[in-house]
């Protein structure tokens, strides 16, 4: 059956687009809009035309399936030129999400009429593009430039409310009856006659706009867009809008797009758009797995990590109930957790009444026992196997049957807990990341025994407290952090040749990690894991020893002053020089693209063994979880990708090339070995 049907109201022709689930806008889309479009040129009964889409959704936008291959059917540009050319009216009826080609097909109609709930958005710069359907030209000269640059460069969408305030749609219509009011709206428009207003030829909004709007505006986002490339490339044709007339406008628009569409940043971002997507469904679980109702949560441990998961839960509308050993660390726990509801009401992110509903979600106690009627618990306790499975044998006894028993742990086998209790198949790894209310993804550690309606539960759960999923196999530090472990030992081992912090640090900055492995420690405390008992004479315990604890302490391996800003320290480079000397290494100049690679590619190398062992299910699960757990440059497409961009014969290289500053534990993967042989790629 065709993608796209057409029927008659009277005088009216309703356009329906037919393609779940979002409407792409992909080939046969195209062809039956064109087509649509010729029928009401040609038959001169038809007075106006309504555009719609059946189903949850207007279009959500071009099929980024189809991006990179060979083009197939009318390009979108000259469907949307058809739809402005035609003669009698086109509206649009929106509901659901207006998103990208589908908000550019919107402005190509001469009317938008859409339902309270809809959304329109031009989220392009999200996978590295820009609108290359005319949206950055239609777009300012509809609601002006102000509204527009935050629309097209950083993506965000605005709901129907705001679309009419700013004149982006001409009237908001009812909720159950967008089709009927639409068709009304056009047979209004078609009666009134005259010229039907073109976005192409408005120049009302942008007409004097102030250049200075632009700079101010790249000032202002900075920090957002910064190693990015599509932001500025959306920017410059937002100018173009401002500054051209509309042919040269829409020809800049298309010279920028295909120079963004063939660049590795966009195939990195859409490579995580669909990577996000797989990552949430788990292969071998039965299609039928039922989901287990999750009504109330319980929380063991109310320190910043419990307290943020909490967080997550209340945001949700899932009451929790938070367990802690003694009642002053609890009252702080909750405590900081309405805080936090409260700075982020007063930066107006946040109604008041929200803040009181969520708090009024949460109850605390001191006594395992209310947690029996929880259906799911998760503990963020000391991390120690020992106080872990205390815990877990205490839950099994007092949660009733059948709840699922988690926890947060980030290293500890998960199997190992589950044998603490008579039910392993309930138990199941749920790590979160600091702060755990505000990082987006969630490990979901697999045990040996876990069942599948445990998995696919947590899996849903996930989704609904806006969580990136991700499943690990059980193994030391699971995906992410086995892979940082074996980043810290390279960024250690440089130390000792002659590479300070500040040099290995500012390496991975400048590659768009958010901070090095030194800022890391620390932002995170360099006595983490410290205890006079345990301590080696190492490098850490010296400074620890030396009062240097890290940012909270106003030194560790940087100074810091009362802004925080870190200036890099004679005193630490004085114990390095000293270190270093003591262990015999020669010291030299490490350049900067052999500390990116002794960095990086080691960890590459575990992400393939960890593939390998069946830790992780696909390559682009590792690039989803360094992306949203640790910060991995989105331009660059998470590690796997990234290797994928470099090449792996290069990788394995280079690792031969470094093999004995390694260490003796390093161990090449074989299928990393086997892939970079054969030519071939991790991701497709
Ligand atoms: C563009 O328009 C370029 C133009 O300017 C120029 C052209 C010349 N294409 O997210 P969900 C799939 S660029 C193909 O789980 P939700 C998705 O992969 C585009 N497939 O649902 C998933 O498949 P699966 C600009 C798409 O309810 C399924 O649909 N537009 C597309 O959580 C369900 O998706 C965007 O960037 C697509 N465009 O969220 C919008 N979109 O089931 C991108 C989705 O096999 N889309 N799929 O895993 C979204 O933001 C969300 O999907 C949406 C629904 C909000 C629409």
């Amino acid at each position: 059956m065709s993608k796209v049907t057409t029927a008659r109201d009277g005088e009216v022709l309703i356009v329906t687009s037919d393609n779940p689930p979002v409407n792409a806008l992909g080939a046969a889309v195209r062809q039956g809009l064109a087509d649509a479009m010729a029928e009401a040129k040609t038959d001169p009964s038809i007075k106006a035309v309504v555009v719609r889409g059946a189903g949850r959704t207007f279009f959500a936008g071009a099929d980024i399936t189809e991006f990179g291959r060979p083009m197939t059917g009318p390009a979108l540009p000259e469907v949307i030129d058809a739809m402005e050319g035609s003669s009698v009216p086109v509206v649009a009826a929106i509901h659901g999400t207006a998103l990208g080609g589908g908000l550019e097909v919107a402005l190509g109609a001469h009317y938008r009429v859409a339902v309270p709930s809809a959304k329109l958005g031009l989220p392009e710069v999200e996978l590295g593009l820009l609108p290359g359907a005319g949206g950055t030209q239609r777009l300012p000269r509809v609601v002006g430039v102000e509204a527009a640059l935050p629309m097209i460069v950083m993506g965000d969408p605005v709901p129907a409310k705001r679309a009419l305030e700013m004149g982006l749609i001409d009237r908001i219509v009812s909720e159950d009856k967008l089709v009927e009011e639409a068709v009304a709206f056009a047979r209004e428009v078609a009666a009134k006659g005259g010229n039907h207003p073109k976005a192409s030829e408005r120049t009302d909004k942008i007409g004097g706009t102030d250049q200075s709007v632009f700079n101010q505006f790249r000032q202002t986002n900075a920090r957002r867009i910064r190693g990015f490339d599509a932001p500025e490339a959306c920017i410059k044709t937002v100018e173009a809008a401002a500054t051209l007339p509309f042919a040269e406008g829409i020809a800049r628009e298309r010279e920028l797009f295909m120079g963004l569409m063939t660049g590795d940043q966009s195939r990195a971002q859409r490579h995580l758009f669909f990577a996000e997507r797989a990552a949430n469904k788990i292969d071998d679980l039965p299609a039928d797995t039922q989901l287990l109702p999750i009504k109330k949560v319980g929380i063991l441990g109310a320190g910043t990590m419990g307290g943020g998961i909490a967080m997550n839960f209340l945001s949700a509308g899932i009451p929790v109930v938070i367990l802690e050993r003694e009642q002053g660390p609890l009252d702080k726990g909750v405590g900081i957790i309405r805080r936090n509801y409260e700075n982020t009401a007063k930066k107006g992110r946040l109604t008041p009444e929200k803040v009181e509903q969520a708090m009024g979600m949460l109850s605390h106690t001191l006594d395992y026992g209310d947690l029996a009627d929880c259906d799911l618990v998760i503990e963020a306790v000391f991390e120690l196997m020992e106080i872990k499975k205390e815990v877990f044998a205490k839950l099994d006894a007092v949660v009733k049957p059948g709840a699922i028993l988690a926890s947060n742990t980030s290293y500890l086998d998960i199997d190992d807990i589950a044998r603490a209790t008579a039910r392993p198949e309930s138990v199941v790894g749920m790590h979160f990341f600091s702060p755990a209310n505000v990082m987006k993804l969630l490990e979901v550690v697999r045990g040996a025994r876990t069942s599948p309606a445990v998995l696919a539960t947590v899996m849903a759960l996930a989704k609904k407290i806006n969580k990136v999923a991700v499943v690990s196999g059980v193994c030391h530090g699971f995906i992410g952090n086995r892979m940082l472990a074996k980043r810290q030992e390279q960024a250690n081992a440089m130390l000792m040749e002659g590479a300070m912090p500040w040099d290995i640090d500012r390496v991975m900055t400048e590659f768009g990690m958010p901070m090095g492995p030194f800022q890391m420690a620390d932002l995170a405390g360099l006595d983490i894991g410290y205890s006079e008992a345990k301590r080696t004479g190492s490098l850490r315990d010296v400074l620890v020893e030396s009062g240097r604890r890290g940012q909270k302490t106003g030194k560790g391996f940087y100074d810091y002053d009362e802004k925080r800003t870190a200036t890099p320290s004679d005193e630490v480079a004085g114990h390095i020089r000293s270190f270093a000397e003591k262990s015999g290494k020669p010291q030299r100049t490490i350049d900067d693209k052999e500390i990116l690679e002794r960095l990086l590619y080691p960890m590459v190398n575990e992400g393939a063994l960890i593939l390998e062992e069946g830790i992780a299910q696909r390559a682009s699960d590792i690039d989803v979880v360094w992306v949203y757990g640790y910060g991995w440059p989105v331009y660059r497409g998470g590690p796997m990708f990234w290797a994928d961009t470099v090449g792996l014969e290069n990788v394995v290289a280079s690792l031969a090339a470094h093999r004995e500053l390694l260490g003796p534990n390093f161990k090449l993967s074989k299928l990393l070995a086997d892939k970079a042989e054969k030519g071939q790629r991790f991701n497709g």
